[in-house]
Parts: C-alpha cells; structure tokens; sequence
C-alpha cells in the first residue's frame, strides 16, 4: 500500500482531467490498495449501494471503493509490477496497483463513478473504458479527447455507468507497448435490479499474449503475431485457476480479448450461450447453443449454461498453439525419420543430446529437460491419469454436487463413478 507521504510527493503538483488538484485535494485521495500476489481473492460483497452477486476474477481481484458524495470513488495506479505467470517464471510487466491485469472494477447500473489514475510508469499513459458509453472527453484516448497523463501525475475521470453489462480498460497511449506490457483490466457493471441476468457464479478474465524470450523476464514489445505465452489473466496452465462450480449453479464466464488474434475458447461437456458482449445484453430470441465461441481481438463475450453435469470439464483455446507454453516454431517434424545414427554421431560431440519428435511429441510433456532460468516448459501439469500434456489457455471447470454458495476452493480430481470412464480392452468375457 502506497503511504499518504508518497502520495504528497507525487501528486504535488498534479493536474487533473479539467481541474487543478490542490495540495488538500491531493490528501483527500482514496487510498489504492494493491495485491502482490497471483490468487484469486474471494468475490467481494458490495458493502454500500445496491446489492449485487459479485464476480470472481480468475488469479486476480476486485478493487475496494470509496463512497463519497453521492460518487463512487476508485484509484487506479498505473506501475510496473512484477507478474507470475505460473509457478516458476515470473515477468516484469506494467500494470495496476500491483497487478497485471489490474484489479477488476464492479459497480452498478446507474452510479456515479470516479476513477483517480496515477500514472507512476516511466512514460504517459492514459486509460480508456472500453465498452463503457461516457462524456466524449473521459474517454481516454491521449491526444484525442484528453493529454496523456504525464508521469508522475493524477488524472480523474468521473462519469455515470449508464449500461450494465461487461466491459474493460486499457491505455490509449503508447497502446503497443502498453498492451504489450500487460496493462489491462476487467470492468463489470451490474444491472440495477440485481434479479436481471442473475447468476450463481460468475467468472471473469482478460485474454493476454506475451513474447518473452526463454530465459528472460520483460516481453518484447516489438512483436505482432508470434507471441509464446497465450493467457488467461495474465496466467498459463497449470497457473491459471480452476472454476469451481456447485451443481445445479447457473454460469457466467466473461472474457474480453486483448491480444492481436481471435481465440475460439471452447468447453467439453456442455454447451453455452452467448449473452453479453461488450455492446449490450444479448436479447434471448437472438441466442444460440454454441460449445466454442470465438471471442474477437478487442471484443467481450459472455456465455452462460447450467452446471447439470458433475466433472472435471476442460476450457480452454482451441488453437493448438495457444494451449502450449514457449516454444520454438521453426522445430522440423521428425515424425517417421529415424535419428538413430544421427544421434549418436552427434552425441559424440553433445554429450547430452536427446532424439526427440520421432513418434510425435508427446513425449516433451513426460521429459524434464533442463531449461533456462524462469522458463516454463512447452506442455506441463499433470491429472489424475498423468500428463496434461498442456500449457497456455487451459483450465478445468470442476463441477461438484453439495459445495457451500461461496466456495472457489479446489475440490481436487473428480472421481468417476464405476462405470463412466473410458477403459483397456483387454482379453476377457465378452462386453455386454
Ligand atoms: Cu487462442
């Protein structure tokens, strides 16, 4: 947590969106609480204004507010943070109050917000509320409707949440390296009457991609398409959380893109629907059953089902690549060649040598090679059964009969009932 002595050094001389912050306006601040690590914090109830079932973000949190004067008012502190990714890589990124993404920011239909952006990065930033419908000039866009916030400095933006719905923030300034670097954030707001779209659990995360190099901490800005961490909030399997649901539970899963290509996010075991996007509340006639939903660069989607199904349900990208950890892309197929002589040719000189990708490469997720420093392996966790042979945009949605309403805990591995799971055919009676 920021101390107030800070903050005065700081925000001396701040100026604001429209006005100059004064010396006593600079105290009377909202504190910005930060988190520094990589959990998922329990929903947090609202504990002013009108009720509401508050979301979960995957790995992150929600950020605490202030109520003042009819606003409701939240600070934002745009830094550079360091992220884990997944038990063992951590990455240097920039982000807020702690975190990258930032912490999600929850409100409902109708209030009046006021965010306190304090930009303490080396360069200008600004933030802009994607999805959100405001006054022209809170828009966020440096240049366009506002200057950049110089380093150093607060700015404050205040407008009503007109619309509930699903929506996220983001720089309008730098916007390559910024996005690069991972400043983000997830913004819900709820409807007023909190029986409109209710859910029992409703989960959110921001899709995220990174290109760091083995061995390395900060990602190359300068990358386009080829990026070698794809994320759920800024995590990778088997980092990312798990969505714990109660049977029976109604479901929301929001996610909003923010990498530079589609990610057609898929779930086994049921099927969904798309209820909300960033541009509204999708109208029931206008709904269809769908298993994959192709969440577009720059867009949110919402699907929603009913958790009837007990199980260990895996989510995630189905684009190959985006369900594997760094990797090299110029790796030549070996499937069929056979290495023998080769291998032994070379291991002369290399002693350590391995022959790999001859029978495909599922052997890459049972191998401990040695990496370097900080480096994820390509396709890691392990199951019950073994090897998930995974990494990236992957996680489970644990389905279990009799949790308590507000329990995200892991239940660990479902346990099938006799009967239902797939088996070895081996030498026997006949099957009935
Ligand atoms: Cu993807």
């Amino acid at each position: 947590m920021i101390s107030r002595r800070d903050f005065l050094r700081n925000s001396s001389m701040a100026v604001l969106g429209a006005t100059l912050v004064t010396r006593v306006q600079a105290a009377s601040l909202p504190e910005a609480p930060r988190q520094t690590k990589a959990t998922m914090t329990p929903p947090l109830l609202p504990p002013d204004g009108r009720p509401y079932n508050p979301v979960v973000t995957l790995n992150g949190w929600t950020l605490p507010w202030r109520r003042r004067k009819g606003w409701k008012e939240f600070h934002l502190i745009a830094e550079p943070v360091v992220r884990e990714i997944a038990p063992g890589m951590k990455a240097h990124l920039w982000g807020y109050n702690g975190q990258s993404p930032g912490p999600t920011i929850e409100c409902v239909e109708g209030d009046r917000v006021r965010i306190f952006v304090t930009n303490r990065l080396p360069e200008h930033t600004t933030i802009h509320w994607h999805g959100v419908r405001l006054p022209n000039g809170m828009d966020g866009v440096g240049g366009l409707t506002q200057p950049q916030i110089p380093a150093g400095k607060t700015f404050v933006y205040e407008f009503e949440m007109k619309h509930s719905g699903t929506f996220m923030y983001h720089p309008h300034a730098d916007e390559m390296v910024q996005m690069a670097m991972g400043m983000m954030g997830f913004i819900v707001v709820h409807p007023k009457n909190p029986n409109q779209y209710r859910v029992d659990r409703d989960f959110v995360f921001l899709l995220a991609a990174y290109d760091i190099d083995p061995g390395s901490y900060t990602p190359r800005v300068a990358e386009m398409l080829n990026f070698n961490l794809w994320t759920f909030n800024s995590r990778v399997f088997p980092g990312i959380d798990h969505l714990v649901v109660r049977k029976g539970d109604r479901v929301r899963i929001r996610m909003g893109n923010l990498t530079m290509t589609s990610h057609p996010i898929h779930i086994h075991g049921y099927n969904f629907a798309v209820t909300c996007t960033d541009g509204g509340w999708v109208p029931k006639s206008a709904q269809w059953p769908e298993t994959t939903i192709d969440v577009p660069v720059g867009a949110l989607r919402a699907v929603e089902f009913i958790a009837d199904a007990p199980g260990d349900w895996a989510f995630h990208c189905h684009k190959s690549h985006h369900t594997m950890n760094a990797m090299g892309h110029q790796v030549p197929t070996m499937i069929g060649v056979d290495q023998k002589g080769i291998a032994e040719k070379i291991g002369k000189l290399v002693p350590e040598y391995m022959v790999m990708g001859e029978k495909g490469m599922a052997e890459m997720a049972a191998m401990a090679m040695p990496l370097p420093d900080n480096t994820l392996p390509m396709m890691t966790g392990h199951g019950p059964f073994g090897p998930i042979e995974m990494g990236g945009m992957f996680t489970v949605v644990k389905v279990r009969e009799g949790l308590a309403r507000e329990d995200y805990q892991d239940p660990g591995w479902y346990r099938h009932p006799p009967g239902t799971l797939a088996y070895e055919l081996k030498d026997g009676p006949e099957l009935d």
